[in-house]
């Protein structure tokens, strides 16, 4: 795929976003060997935590320890996702790869725009500036607040997975208006599917790409 503004050939990258337990790392890991198999080069990342800076700052995130001001946590992840694009997602990009990376922007505006109230202009405004690369292409795997709870029952829950239903809602309805507003980029899937399922429709958006 080559991306007009630099005329440079570059590879594809596709994130996945979703309110927890969703099933995005659950998908990943499906989808890279398929994508293996079918001869392309694949790099599989996370955010927050895809660098060794990144987990340090991931820890500093999800830490029960600290409840930063909303500002400060917005521009942690920032810095987190700096590092990420720099050291992970652009080199990987540079080098015809599929990048699937689980969490992104998206997640951004969801959580810190839409879930802690920060003004989503004021986010996206910060995002365009920073000229990081913008996803081909974002599988978003919408299913209600209690399901995703229910299967991460029995592991401990982080500082952000321990918000009250009403943060987790609005991240959720966050998601889906941002799908609204780029159904092109992203592709809502109903995640109280089965796993398979779920797989099935994601390999044939791909499949799109002529992949
Ligand atoms: N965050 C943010 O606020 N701002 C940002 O900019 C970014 C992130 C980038 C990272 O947490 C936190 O950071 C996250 C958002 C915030 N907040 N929270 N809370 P994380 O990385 O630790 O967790 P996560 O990304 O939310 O992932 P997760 O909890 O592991 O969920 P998942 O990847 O979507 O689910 P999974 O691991 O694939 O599946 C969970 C379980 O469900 C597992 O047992 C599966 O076998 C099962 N599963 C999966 N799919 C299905 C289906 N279809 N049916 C039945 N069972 C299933």
């Amino acid at each position: 795929m080559y991306h007009l503004s630099s005329l440079k050939q570059v590879g594809l990258f596709i994130t996945f976003e979703g309110i927890e337990g969703c099933g995005k790392t659950t998908q990943i890991k499906l989808l890279a060997p398929w994508l293996k198999e079918r001869g392309h080069s694949v790099c599989v990342t996370y955010e927050p935590g895809g660098t060794l800076l990144g987990q340090e700052i991931r820890k500093i995130l999800l830490s029960p320890n600290f409840s930063p001001a909303k500002e400060t946590e917005l521009l942690l992840y920032l810095a987190e996702r700096a590092e990420h694009v720099e050291k992970v997602i652009r080199p990987g990009l540079e080098e015809s790869k599929i990048v699937l990376c689980d969490r992104y922007h998206d997640s951004t505006l969801a959580y810190q725009g839409y879930g802690r109230g920060l003004e989503f202009e004021w986010v996206n405004n910060l995002f365009k500036q920073l000229k990081w690369p913008k996803p081909d292409l974002t599988f978003l795997l919408d299913c209600p607040v209690e399901v995703g709870f229910k299967r991460l029952r029995g592991r401990s829950l982080d500082r952000i997975e321990g918000e009250k239903m009403a943060f987790h809602q609005r991240v959720r309805e966050g998601f889906l208006s941002l799908a609204q507003m780029e159904p092109e980029r992203i592709k809502v899937i109903d995640a109280t599917q089965s796993i398979e399922n779920i797989q099935i429709q994601i390999r044939e958006w791909i499949k799109q790409y002529g992949l």
